[in-house]
């Protein structure tokens, strides 16, 4: 099984490359962020509350994602045949990481790696700024992207530490085309994984 995390900053390209590697190597892929975006597309109770972090550029409370992706790892593993699961935009917290042990566990699963794209602030703003000329989302402007990379600096960096603690940090240089970091990125896992064995 190849369980893998896919961490940075926001805007870093956690998004774009889960969906380059979920197909390389067949595996599932969970987005905190989309799993958020969804619940506020379908006007549910729970996608109103996630609105009102999002939106001012906070965190959602950490046992509401944790049970939302709790729930989503269940939902996915009955959909069949796969090699593992890439975990985007999860955990964002220590307390997330924490949670997220238990939840792997209890499936008789291990995190394998997590890997950390790393990407200069200017370039993080001017990515998300980008995207936010047609994403409508309600959290791509200057203001909230601003406060975005604080509380990422803040709460969620210090994930990094967590996973170094157990020799499953890996930094791939996250600046550059979209097809040279998924190379980077393929190069880290098949230090790990061979996609023939898997
Ligand atoms: P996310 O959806 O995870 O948002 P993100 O950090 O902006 O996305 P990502 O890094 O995946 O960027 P992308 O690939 O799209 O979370 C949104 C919000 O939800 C959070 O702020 C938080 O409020 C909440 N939330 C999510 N998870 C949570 C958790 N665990 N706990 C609490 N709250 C949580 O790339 C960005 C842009 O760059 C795109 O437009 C892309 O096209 C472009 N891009 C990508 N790679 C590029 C490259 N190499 N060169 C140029 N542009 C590139």
């Amino acid at each position: 099984m190849l369980d893998v995390i896919i961490f940075g900053a926001p805007g870093s390209g956690k998004g774009t490359q889960s969906c380059l590697i979920k197909d390389k190597y067949n595996l599932l892929h969970l987005s905190a962020g989309d799993l958020l975006r969804n619940e506020i597309a379908a006007g549910t109770e729970l996608g109103n509350v996630a609105n009102s972090y999002i939106s001012k550029g906070q965190l959602v409370p950490d046992d509401m994602i944790v049970e939302i992706m709790d729930k989503a790892i269940e939902d996915k593993e009955r959909e069949g045949s796969y090699n593992g699961i890439i975990l985007d935009g999860f955990p964002r917290t220590v307390s997330q990481a924490e949670a997220l042990e238990k939840m792997i566990r209890k499936r008789n699963r291990n995190i394998s790696m997590l890997l950390d794209l790393t990407v200069a602030e200017e370039e993080l703003v001017g990515r998300l700024l980008k995207r936010g000329e047609t994403s409508g989302r309600s959290d791509d402007n200057l203001e909230t992207i601003k406060q975005r990379l604080e509380v990422y600096h803040e709460k969620t960096a210090p994930v990094n530490d967590y996973y170094k603690k157990q020799n499953k940090y890996t930094a791939i240089n996250g600046s550059g085309s979209i097809d040279d970091i998924f190379a980077r990125v393929c190069e880290a896992i098949e230090k790990v994984y061979e996609p023939a064995m898997m």
